[in-house]
């Protein structure tokens, strides 16, 4: 397993659509085992894989925080969202692609989603409160969206500019 660099916003491999994964290879095996390793080291609570420059849709995530409760780390391939409730909740989020950005955004309390696991079954799931809001977050990733998306052009441009100022100083370091 290996840590992956994450790409920070903006960047154009971030607002680019994933193409499905087509056979669960080896080389696919390792980006899923490297991704859960970056997103337990950020730490995060989902990565996708256009976050470490991968334009194929798969993702990771756990968002057990507790620390009495056993890890349970998700890979989700071709994930599909099959269901959306009515009943929305606001959570603030973040994403290791804009570092140290929070936002509140609003969307579907609880989904349903379809995916295919790694070793090529079919798997469905309805994910709510944490869960529901991190997977809907990793599957924008694969939509070319992120959570500034969802925010008034002013703050996004705000947020932005940020992003633009630290890679910057990252570079120049
Ligand atoms: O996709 C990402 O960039 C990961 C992101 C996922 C996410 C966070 C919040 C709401 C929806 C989706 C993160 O993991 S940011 C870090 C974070 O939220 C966190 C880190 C440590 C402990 C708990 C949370
Ligand atoms: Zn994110």
């Amino acid at each position: 397993m290996a840590k992956r660099p994450i790409l920070i916003h903006p960047d154009p491999r971030l607002k680019t659509e994933a193409k499905p994964v087509g056979v669960i290879s080896d080389e696919v095996k390792r980006l899923a085992e490297d991704m859960l390793e970056t997103m337990y080291d950020a730490p995060g609570i989902g990565l996708a894989a256009p976050q470490v420059g991968v334009l194929s849709r798969l993702l990771v995530m756990d968002c057990i925080k507790e620390e009495d409760q056993p890890p349970r780390p998700m890979v989700l391939i071709n994930p599909v969202v099959r269901w959306t409730s009515d009943e929305t909740n606001v959570y603030e989020e973040g994403c290791l692609s804009i570092p140290e950005q929070y936002a509140e955004v609003e969307r579907p309390a609880e989904v349903e989603v379809t995916w295919m696991t790694l070793d090529g079954t079919e798997a469905s799931e309805r994910f709510d409160g944490l869960w529901a809001t991190c997977v809907q977050h990793e599957i924008d990733h694969l939509d070319g969206k992120l959570f500034i998306d969802y925010l008034k052009p002013l703050r996004r441009q705000m947020i932005t500019r940020k992003m633009q100022k630290l890679k910057r100083e990252q570079a120049r370091a």
